[in-house]
């Protein structure tokens, strides 16, 4: 450690223990910023650019030290100096680049991409405000900004590589940022992150709003603005084509560089398209090759052998289409291209529903990304299902070949060895140290279930019982409250969507406080943990929360029921926090709407570390399920064809449910009850009450008896600790197969070919 040492004392001019956290923060980030610069980059002849309008890539100084090696070493240094490194992190401020799980997964698969050394880049936009920050005010939430960048003290490190991009009426020169990625024991990948000078931090007003249409002041001044309105959209779209517009020209670049004539791009260059949010590179490539002497026709023979398209979503809302007078108005120089892009498809195909242009000229972006593009992959074997027999149907008997699935993956550095050192210890002492590079070692560990170890089973018991600790702790600095580390944890954090049914969950717990009140009191305390943000235009979202910390409140309240049921709302949840929450948890709530959810990672984190699933055959459920076998997981609800059969029919109807079930009627009229309406707001309650009776589109009434009598068991299931332990192990010695490695790795031999 003499080397940091020595990098403490020429920053600082004292010794470690002298320093404030801030300084040893500081001193941290420049040592680990030279170590990824000394181990250099990979290299080869074809790279892999993946190319996302998200990166959720977190806090980065742990991880980056775990991935060097060196994590132990510098906690041990600190230690023995008085120093907690777990503090230090404490002062890095997290890049929120991203929504939620689509920028998370890019953020895993950078780890991945450069831990089985292969070459590749993530290329993407610098935000300069990530997700807002959800602020809880009066039972609602409220946004603001969120900045990560500071002056000095940053992991990006500014270059001299910058473009022209051209719009109508005026042009921008970027400026191009990188951000190194470790390998795990292996050599570096770079981040890219495009933005330009003028981006004015200043602008933005009262919350998070700020003037739309300064496009030469806000271009990445914040992540995926509230498009709501149709300035909203057009800002998305001047985002998207300066991404992709940098991101071209620097693949040809770097092609030309290393050889390329461009009619040989696809020897050097493989772009994966995240969702259809980078698509307008097609267009762009077209444009830059025919610019660059080579006819449109194999131009686009070109890109259809470099480009790949990932499809993270079935909900018809969230499939881009755009008016074809928005990109007139901000990149009218592709819209011929699109236009020739389409009639070439039409002539071939004439059916409307695979026309990239459609009769009411709005511009279908997966649908270019689909004729355009060589591999179509969903993101979990039912998603994958549900897009070839349905949603993307007429495209795949046109191109069965291009279809095929990638289940999603997680990295195990940064969601099992970083955030939970007390399990990653116990299952190295287990098995050794294998499983850190090959996850599918950890199914040695079920030697120790059939041998039913009592102490194995009992560490592991012993460690969870620590990981509550620690986020009871985070929980009281979080919200003020103080949850007890012997109860249950019953976790559901992610985006707050309807289809992810947090009021499904709601309505459970309104059950279980009417019952209590009745007499029937759990035997074991049960604390009810959510997080999620909103979008900040989504108006039943921003409800459910509202329903949520006024139930939080009233239990909270409510003598006869507070010993026994706790709601806590965590305030902002991010991945700092996930890191906090995931290996406390012993029910994992995965309780979306079979056919919905595309895939989920979240599942896959608390598997991992060793909570049992409660949910829904749904996403990567389907997989947890077959993996761990029916004794290992809790599973309800209606299955994905009988929903998809009740959308095609028209025929779910809440009402019926909620005037025949006396049970439900009582727990969904609860929100509109006296004693929810005196502590929260009239006008909010009553909205999703009638939503909940006259509507329900992700048909929560219809799963609530499979849901309550499942986590009934499930809660009086945990009361056998020895049985609980024992399907503890199993999930985590099966949850090798959802390590992002494996997903890489299966990107790379079918898609990339690297
Ligand atoms: C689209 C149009 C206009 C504005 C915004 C958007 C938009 C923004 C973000 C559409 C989609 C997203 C994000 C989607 C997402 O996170 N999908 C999740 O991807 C995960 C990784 O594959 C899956 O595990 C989840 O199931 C899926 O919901």
């Amino acid at each position: 450690m003499k080397s940091f040492a020595n990098t403490i004392e020429s920053l600082f001019h004292k010794d470690c223990a002298a320093c404030s956290n801030e300084e040893l923060y500081a001193a941290l980030l420049t040592y680990t910023k030279g170590l990824l610069q000394d181990k250099g980059y990979q290299e080869g002849k074809k790279k892999i650019y993946y190319i996302s309008a998200e990166f959720l890539i977190g806090k980065l100084l742990s991880n980056n030290l775990i991935n060097l090696g060196i994590y132990d070493e510098i906690a041990a240094y600190l230690n023995a100096n008085g120093k907690s490194l777990a503090e230090i992190e404490e002062v890095e401020l997290e890049p929120s680049l991203g929504n939620g799980g689509l920028g998370r997964l890019a953020a895993c698969f950078l780890d991945s991409i450069a831990t089985l050394g292969l070459p590749g880049d993530g290329i993407g936009l610098n935000y300069h405000l990530g997700l807002f920050k959800q602020k809880f005010q009066d039972n609602l939430q409220r946004e603001t900004p969120n900045p990560w960048i500071t002056a000095e003290n940053c992991w990006l490190n500014p270059t001299t590589v910058s473009y022209t991009v051209p719009f109508k009426g005026f042009s921008l020169q970027s400026k191009l940022y990188d951000i190194d990625v470790a390998g795990y024991d292996n050599k570096s990948i770079r981040l890219r992150l495009f933005d330009f000078e003028a981006v004015d931090e200043n602008m933005v007003e009262d919350g998070i709003s700020f003037n739309k249409k300064d496009i030469l002041h806000n271009l990445t001044l914040f992540l995926y603005p509230d498009d709501s309105d149709s300035d909203g959209q057009k800002l998305r779209i001047y985002q998207q084509y300066f991404m992709v517009s940098n991101a071209a020209q620097l693949i040809l670049d770097e092609a030309i560089a290393k050889g390329s004539n461009l009619h040989d791009l696809a020897d050097y260059a493989v772009v994966q398209i995240n969702d259809t949010h980078p698509s307008m590179i097609i267009p762009e490539f077209i444009r830059l090759l025919t610019e660059r002497g080579i006819a449109f026709e194999e131009a686009c023979q070109i890109v259809s052998h470099v480009c790949a398209y990932t499809n993270h979503t079935i909900l018809a809302e969230a499939l881009e289409k755009w008016p074809s007078h928005y990109l007139n108005e901000v990149v009218p120089h592709l819209v011929p291209i699109i236009r020739q892009l389409d009639a070439r498809i039409k002539a071939q195909y004439p059916q409307e529903n695979v026309a990239i242009i459609d009769k009411n000229d709005v511009i279908h972006m997966a649908h270019m990304d689909i004729h355009y593009g060589f591999s179509i992959n969903g993101v979990a074997a039912l998603h994958t299902d549900i897009l070839k027999n349905s949603e993307l149907k007429a495209f795949y008997e046109i191109y069965p070949e291009k279809f095929n699935n990638k289940t999603n993956g997680i990295t195990f550095r940064r969601w099992l060895l970083h955030c939970n050192h007390g399990l990653a210890d116990l299952i190295t002492s287990l098995i050794g140290d294998g499983y850190k590079k090959d996850a599918a070692e950890l199914e040695k560990l079920l030697l120790y279930r059939d041998q039913e170890s009592d102490e194995v089973l009992e560490k592991l018991l012993q460690i969870k019982t620590d990981a509550k600790k620690v986020c009871k702790k985070f929980i009281l600095s979080n919200t003020g409250v103080e949850i007890d580390e012997n109860s249950i944890f019953d976790i559901q954090v992610k985006r707050l969507h309807e289809y992810k049914r947090q009021q499904l969950n709601a309505l459970y717990i309104i059950y279980k406080y009417l019952d209590i009140k009745r007499g029937n009191r759990p035997s074991t305390p049960i604390t009810f943990i959510f997080g999620a943000k909103a979008a900040p235009a989504y108006v039943i979202a921003k409800d459910i929360i509202h329903l949520l910390l006024t139930l939080q409140q009233l239990i909270a309240n409510d003598p006869e029921v507070a010993p026994y049921i706790k709601l806590v709302m965590v305030e902002n949840y991010n991945v700092s926090a996930a890191e906090k929450l995931i290996p406390a948890c012993d029910i994992s709530e995965q309780i979306s709407l079979a056919s919905k959810e595309a895939s989920g990672t979240g599942n896959m984190k608390f598997m991992l570390n060793g909570a049992l699933t409660l949910g829904t055959m749904d996403g990567a459920n389907v997989e947890i399920c077959e993996l761990v076998g029916q004794e290992n997981i809790y599973i309800f609800g209606e299955s994905s064809d009988a929903v998809i059969e009740h959308y095609a029919k028209g025929d779910y109807n809440a009402r019926s449910i909620y005037e025949s079930d006396a049970r439900i009627k009582e727990c969904v009229d609860f929100i509109v009850s006296d004693a929810l309406l005196a502590l929260g707001h009239e006008e909010n309650l009553f909205r999703l009450h009638n939503e909940l009776v006259n509507k329900d589109w992700f048909m929560t009434l219809l799963d609530f008896n499979g849901y309550a009598a499942v986590k009934d068991q499930m809660l009086e299931d945990y009361a056998d600790r020895k049985t609980w332990a024992k399907k503890m192990l199993v999930n985590i010695a099966k949850a090798g197969f959802f390590s992002s490695d494996r997903t890489i790795a299966q990107y790379n031999t079918d898609i990339w070919k690297l």
